[in-house]
């Protein structure tokens, strides 16, 4: 009798370790499939913009929906469109916009005049209504040598907002508060040879303005960009950047974001105070 209680134990035993064992398989066959469900969803969320090929695209994420478009060239160099960053690398190159230089200027940013700090309300000028909604309009002109080595890749574009001007590190984190980023793997194909030369502009970026609510006026905005992989290096002269200012702003645009309603009531306010003059 003990023997059989002893082999009676010892299936239990064996069965419980397969039970253990299949405990196991199945929880490393979950980790893996939900590994490979990050991946997928992960890569789904990613978008690639081509103004290779095509004339417009978006990029919807957590942050809003920005539009990249294809600008035909522009009869103006660097001092007409005014940029207010410069970077230049090969075959990669990232930056941001500063008025820092020490102790040298960031990343690939090529220092002087035309890299320097943007506030909020200098990014406010350039606010225009697209279908409805209010975005920030920006110019990049993308300057690449001419035959295989025309296409460079817009890989990231990042804006923070920071009460202090003039920051300088390596550590973007530093840079403030982190307002508007691509998703990992989102990017925009463009070919210079679409259009000639530097100062001729290439894009236009729509950044959506909801992304900014709540930074003031005199708020600091920092603007990251990386470009260039393996499949589209950065190379020639430098990539820059422009607002394009609004020569009719919006009357939201004289207010922070947060402001819009007020603006909204003041002008109501306005016209309400021109109608009764009127009628008087
Ligand atoms: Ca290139
Ligand atoms: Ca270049």
């Amino acid at each position: 009798m003990r023997n059989i209680g002893i082999i009676t134990n010892a299936a239990m035993t064996i069965r419980r370790h397969q039970q253990n064992n299949r405990t196991m398989k199945t929880i490393r066959v979950s980790l893996l499939l939900a590994a490979a469900t990050l991946i997928i969803a992960t890569s789904a969320r990613a978008t690639v913009v081509d103004l290779v090929n095509h004339d417009s695209g978006t990029i919807t994420n957590q942050y809003g929906t920005a539009i990249f478009e294809f600008t035909q060239p522009q009869p103006t160099g660097t001092g007409v469109i005014k940029p207010f960053l410069r970077v230049q690398a090969d075959p990669t190159e990232q930056g941001y916009n500063t008025s820092g230089v020490t102790p040298a200027a960031p990343f690939d940013d090529k220092a002087g005049i035309w890299t320097h700090d943007l506030t909020f309300a200098d990014l406010m000028t350039t606010a225009v209504n697209v279908s409805g909604q209010l975005y920030f309009k920006l110019l990049l002109d993308i300057n690449e040598p001419g035959g295989s080595k025309s296409t460079i890749n817009l890989l990231q574009l990042q804006f923070y907002t920071s009460s202090q001007g003039s920051l300088v590190t390596t550590d973007i984190s530093q840079l403030g508060t982190l307002r508007y980023s691509f998703s990992p793997g989102d990017q925009v194909l463009m070919d210079a040879a679409r259009n000639h030369g530097s100062g001729s502009g290439d894009m236009y970026a729509y950044i959506p303005a909801s992304a900014f609510a709540g930074t003031s006026p005199n708020d600091f905005v920092y603007m990251y960009c990386m470009f260039g992989n393996a499949d589209a290096e950065s190379q020639g002269g430098f990539e820059e950047w422009a607002l394009v200012v609004n020569p009719i702003p919006e009357a939201s645009t004289f207010f922070p974001i947060i402001g819009l309603l007020a603006a909204v009531f003041s002008t109501q306010f306005v016209r309400r105070r021109q109608l009764a003059q009127v009628s008087k």
